[in-house]
């Protein structure tokens, strides 16, 4: 009996023993394999983090160039439905000698399309892209030869520019449309060869099929007071960004449509410093859940909604009294991201003097009552 018991003893602390050394082995094996799982998941937080800095670095163009210099440019704006754009487009486009490439959204506009058909019919290069969502539309059929489409339907073909002459570019909100020529909309004429060149590069790549994320991030920066981006390839948040916080002391902007939550963030962060921020947002846009107009009204910044019946369609901010941001790309993730956009950003107080004009004029308007 005792020996029995002896035996169960020795065979319990045997087990004992044998299970404390299996456990710690276990417990070793794990730590072993512990640091080699978390420095697999620091290796691919790592590799994500250089890859999306290589990103940044592909499509923030000239990041280190220096000693830009300042852009001889004749610039001039143009506002509607103050005056009307088809007619100042149509004028535009008459300037031309030689050449005339567009890319719009969209157009419907008659006198805009027999200008074109007249010009090409005269002897000149012409060239147009539209978005597909104007494929087939009888009113273009005159000019149906002279068209490329944007044939991804994941996102838009939204620019709206126009290059003359390789020297003079039409640049901004306006979809030369029966509907844009009621909206609020605001378009820069730039006379600059190498913007124009920039310009023509982008139209040429999108004529080649070479649409959205993933085209050649090929616009160059030049000048000091005046840079032309394409989005999404050549990294607009970045040159957004870049003038939002340098903002010192104004920011006044009229937006289409608005759904980017970190532009809306910088805007009530710019509001709390003291900056004095005003923005009139597009009203038939304002309902949608993703609109930033609620979060920035709820945060005590002075945003209104547009009383023109029709769009809000600008896509522009002045900042400081000295700097304009504009273009075809609206404040959204699709803007920002995806679609083919134009963001160009002018150091030039005369036209930020045209511009703020512009502004005040409506913001007057539309906060009477
Ligand atoms: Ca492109
Ligand atoms: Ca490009
Ligand atoms: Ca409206």
């Amino acid at each position: 009996m005792l020996l029995k018991s002896i035996f169960l003893l020795i065979a319990f602390i045997a087990f004992l023993i044998i299970g404390f050394l299996f456990v710690s082995q276990g417990l070793k094996d794990l730590s072993v394999q512990l640091p080699d799982f978390s420095s697999q998941i620091n290796a691919l937080t790592g590799n994500q983090n250089n890859q999306s800095n290589q990103n940044n670095q592909t499509s923030q163009p000239n990041q280190n160039q220096v000693n830009l210099t300042e852009a001889n440019l004749n610039a001039q704006s143009v506002f509607c439905p103050d005056v009307n754009c088809s007619i100042e487009l149509t004028d535009f486009l008459d300037s031309a000698n030689e050449s005339i490439y567009c890319a719009f959204y969209s157009l419907n506009n008659d006198n805009v399309i027999s200008k074109l058909k007249e010009k090409k019919d005269s002897g000149l290069k012409v060239g147009l892209i539209l978005d597909n969502d104007m494929k087939g539309k009888n009113y273009l059929s005159q000019i149906e030869n002279l068209i490329s489409y944007n044939d991804n339907s994941n996102y838009l073909m939204h620019n709206k520019f126009c290059v003359v002459d390789a020297n003079k570019i039409w640049i901004g909100s306006f979809n030369p449309t029966s509907q844009g020529v009621k909206s609020n909309n605001d378009i820069l004429i730039l006379e600059n060869q190498e913007l124009a060149k920039n310009a023509f590069n982008e139209f040429q790549e999108m004529q080649q099929g070479k649409f959205g994320p993933g085209s050649p991030a090929n616009s160059t920066n030049l000048f000091s007071n005046v840079e032309l981006r394409f989005c999404p390839e050549d990294n607009c948040k970045e040159l957004l960004f870049k003038y939002l916080d340098k903002t010192k002391s104004s920011l006044h902007c009229l937006l289409f449509s608005f759904t980017f939550d970190e532009i809306a963030g910088k805007m009530l962060e710019l509001k709390n410093k003291g900056v004095d921020v005003k923005i009139i947002t597009e009203s038939s846009q304002s309902g949608s859940e993703y609109s930033e107009f609620s979060f920035l009204k709820q945060n005590k910044t002075n945003i209104i909604l547009d009383k023109n019946p029709f769009d809000l369609h600008n896509k522009m901010c002045i900042i400081d009294n000295q700097f304009v941001l504009t273009g075809s790309m609206n404040y959204t993730s699709n803007g920002l991201n995806y679609n083919d956009e134009s963001l160009i950003a002018l150091d030039d107080k005369e036209i930020a003097l045209l511009y703020s004009n512009y502004f005040d004029k409506y913001w007057f308007d539309w906060t009477a009552n």
